[in-house]
């Protein structure tokens, strides 16, 4: 079974990841790790300690032998270079406890008050470090392994913003790899070049404004065979197990595959992928408007998620709030933050969505090494052409 667990506050000395369960002989180079976490840390709207501060390199401390996988736990390790500026309100010594550095003004929208009720703490900061979106460069560091172990059985995955704040992009052919380069080229991870100026616009205006915004991204992955995930129990069914690992990143409120929401108002005769047979390509759809899955299995085509992301809840004109000692009214605390992660999110996207498609082929295909892996995929694709 592949999981992984991370630890870390966002101003706290390191983020760790712990990754079980990739199998022996993956090639691993550090770099590759590195070029996702910085594709992370950037995107237009991001603010000055994503951009200038937090370097992002990551340190692999276990699991990897003369470059390669051994079969053992994986820890990466990424250090928080804000943590030498944050090392008293961090300190994890009792003498340097300070009330009057507490946070007590919640801002709407975050985890600040419901977290500080729930685990009973006087100061917000408690809550905010953990659930900061500082903890998805870990995401991203396993998610890079993950991708890697996918890219060895030939499935790729990508990621574009489709709409940041109404302003939508026009993709003409989302599922073509070609689109690739331009979106890695555009500041805010678009293909679309107009809608980019105006995309770019809204989130200067915003900055401007002191306010935040929010959009769409979509993941894309190609390359999947069909029968990931099982239609026989609940928890087995792949595509809600990907809405759970979207849905866990900080910010994302809604999660839709292929046409998604526009199911509600089409009739079944136009909304569903009616199969064709050829001798060649055995099975097929003229259409995916399924994105990929039909009753938690993935059908052979490739994935299409979608994730509405909210506009970060931390306001340079914040909100109105309650201080959580003197219950008096009292706007949330003002918070350095970015003001647009939705490119950012589409990196952690590819991560997360990585991540389920690795354990489903783990599941489904066993292996303790990477030969193995491919042996057992290769017959199995080889029962699938004869079906
Ligand atoms: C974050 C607030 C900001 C972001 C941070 C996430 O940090 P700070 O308050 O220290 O400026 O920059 O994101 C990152 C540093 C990152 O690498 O993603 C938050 O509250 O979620």
């Amino acid at each position: 079974m592949i999981r992984y667990m991370t630890s870390g506050e966002s101003h706290g000395k390191q983020l760790t990841v712990i990754i079980d369960g990739i199998p022996a002989g993956l090639k691993l180079n550090v770099e590759d790790i590195n070029k996702d976490l910085e594709r992370r840390r950037g995107g237009f709207g991001r603010g000055e300690r994503a951009q200038r501060i937090e370097k992002d390199k990551a340190e692999i401390v276990s699991g990897v032998r003369w470059g390669q996988t051994i079969g053992s736990p994986i820890t990466i390790v990424v250090k928080n270079a804000d943590w030498e500026n944050n090392k008293k309100i961090m300190s994890l010594d009792a003498k340097d406890l300070n009330e009057k550095m507490f946070l007590l003004r919640p801002r709407p929208g975050h985890a600040d008050l419901p977290g500080a009720m729930k685990f009973d703490r006087g100061d917000l900061r408690d809550i905010l470090e953990r659930a900061s979106a500082r903890e998805t460069a870990a995401r991203v560091a396993a998610g890079s392994i993950f991708k890697k172990l996918l890219y060895e059985l030939n499935i790729k995955i990508y990621s574009f913003t489709r709409e940041i704040a109404g302003i939508e992009a026009s993709v003409k052919d989302i599922l073509s790899h070609k689109i690739i380069s331009d979106i890695e080229a555009s500041p805010v991870r678009t293909p679309d070049k107009t809608q980019e100026k105006q995309m770019m616009n809204e989130i200067t205006k915003a900055k401007n404004m002191g306010d935040t915004l929010g959009g769409v991204f979509t993941v894309v992955a190609k390359g999947v065979p069909v029968g990931l995930g099982s239609h026989a129990q609940w928890d087995l069914k792949l595509d809600a197990r990907i809405a759970q690992s979207l849905v866990s990143i900080q910010a994302v409120k809604g999660v839709e595959f292929g046409i998604g929401f526009e199911y509600s108002s089409r009739p079944g005769s136009k909304a569903h992928d009616e199969i064709s047979y050829s001798k060649e390509k055995g099975f097929t759809r003229k259409t995916n408007n399924a994105g990929g899955f039909e009753g938690g299995i993935t059908n052979g085509h490739d994935i299409v998620v979608s994730c509405a992301v909210k506009p970060i809840p931390s306001l340079m004109m914040p909100l109105k709030s309650v201080n959580i000692k003197t219950k008096k009214e009292e706007v949330a605390e003002k918070v350095r933050s970015d003001v647009c992660i939705v490119p950012a999110v589409g990196v952690i996207g590819e991560s997360v969505v990585a991540y389920e498609l690795a354990r489903a082929v783990k599941e489904k295909f066993g292996a303790d090494s990477v030969d193995e892996l491919k042996e057992n995929l290769n017959s199995y694709l080889h029962q699938i052409k004869n079906f």
